[in-house]
């Protein structure tokens, strides 16, 4: 037997006595190592002349992948011993108890806007939603905004690629919802006839650049609309105070109409209401803007106005929150803190 054979059968006898990796390892350093006995061979090549080189190179290559394969044999042999052993060390205690399952819930603003939604079809409204990111003409033009307006200012808005920007409030989903409406009866219309009135709120996320205790970028808004051959701010103030008691489960709470003005209404009102008794009682509170839809508007749904009238509101539900819970910071909604959203379920 040559030498080189005899070092494979010295390996290979070696390797499979180990009974450990490390040992294994070391085993390994004897022969392929920097000093190991392959690596001697190896450097011994360049006494040769170029053919002895060539053939005894070869020689040597081979058995070093013969090593080379016994060692990734023995290395798995003592892998798979290893975890064996372990499996049958180890015990499973299948009667121990199974980690508690927490139970998860609604966002405290998710568990407003159910309510909201839920008063209002009550009430014959129908729930409309649609895109955040909108044209600059049915966030704005459509709702009678001029161009000089600082709502439209790059200040106040975020405008995304395209000429898409992030909806400063819900209203443009409205339009949407009162053309396709329209569109629906366009040949009652156009022939003289009644249509069904367009009864509508829409709920869901809005975007202003403003970031405080109680102005977040992202908020969430519900506006409401009903537009007919004769709805007045009387009917406004109805739905408005029903709405109101329900939500806060309040017959008592009282309602002020208060001039103001928006572009999209005229006249216009801010609502605010009064508790008559709890921690916030006798303090006036501002809860909704509203007021009768200016003709324009009314034009731009495609409807003539000196037919149809009605109002339109826009409320926050995360201020609506804010005031049923006894929450006195809005970020509180947004921050994620599992110890504040769980009081809610
Ligand atoms: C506010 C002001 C308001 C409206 C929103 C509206 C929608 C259409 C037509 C006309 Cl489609 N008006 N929405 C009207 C008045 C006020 O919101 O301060 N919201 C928190």
């Amino acid at each position: 037997m040559n030498e080189l054979d005899s070092l494979v059968k010295q390996a290979k006898q070696l390797f499979a006595a180990c009974s450990s990796p490390a040992e294994l390892e070391n085993a390994k350093a004897q022969f392929l190592g920097k000093a190991g006995h392959l690596t001697m061979l190896m450097k011994g090549l360049s006494s040769l002349d170029i053919e002895a080189k060539k053939a005894q190179g070869a020689l040597i290559n081979a058995a070093k992948q013969t090593i080379e394969q016994a060692l990734n044999d023995c290395r798995q042999q003592l892998a798979q011993a290893e975890l064996q052993a372990q499996l049958k060390a180890e015990t499973f205690d299948v009667s121990l108890p199974s980690q508690a399952m927490s139970q998860g819930g609604l966002h405290p603003v998710s568990l407003s806007l159910e309510r909201i939604e839920q008063i209002f079809t009550s009430m014959g409204f129908d729930v409309a939603q649609g895109p955040e990111i909108e044209t600059d003409w049915f966030n704005f033009t459509a709702l009678n905004t001029p161009e000089d307006h600082p709502a439209r200012s790059m200040h106040d808005t975020f405008y995304v690629e395209g000429g898409y920007l992030l909806r400063t409030h819900t209203s443009p989903m409205q339009i949407r919802h009162a053309m396709a409406h329209v569109q629906t009866y366009r040949d009652r219309l156009d022939a003289g006839q009644t249509m069904p009135e367009i009864r509508v709120i829409a709920p869901g996320r809005t975007y202003r650049v403003d970031s405080d205790a109680t102005h977040s970028p992202m908020f969430h808004q519900c506006e409401g609309l009903w537009i007919g051959e004769n709805i007045s701010f009387k009917d406004l103030k109805v739905v408005f105070t029903d709405f109101c008691h329900a939500f806060f489960e309040n017959d008592h709470l009282v309602l002020r109409f208060r001039p103001s003005f928006f572009p999209f209404t005229e006249p216009s009102a801010e609502i605010d209401i009064q508790f008559p008794d709890g921690p916030l009682a006798g303090r006036w509170l501002e809860v909704a803007g509203s007021g009768q839809v200016h003709p324009n508007v009314i034009r731009n749904m495609g409807l003539d106005p000196e037919r149809f009238m009605g109002f339109a509101f826009g409320m926050g539900p995360d201020r609506l929150t804010m005031l049923r819970y006894g929450v006195n910071d809005l970020r509180l909604f947004f921050d994620g803190d599992i110890r504040f959203l769980s009081q809610f379920q």
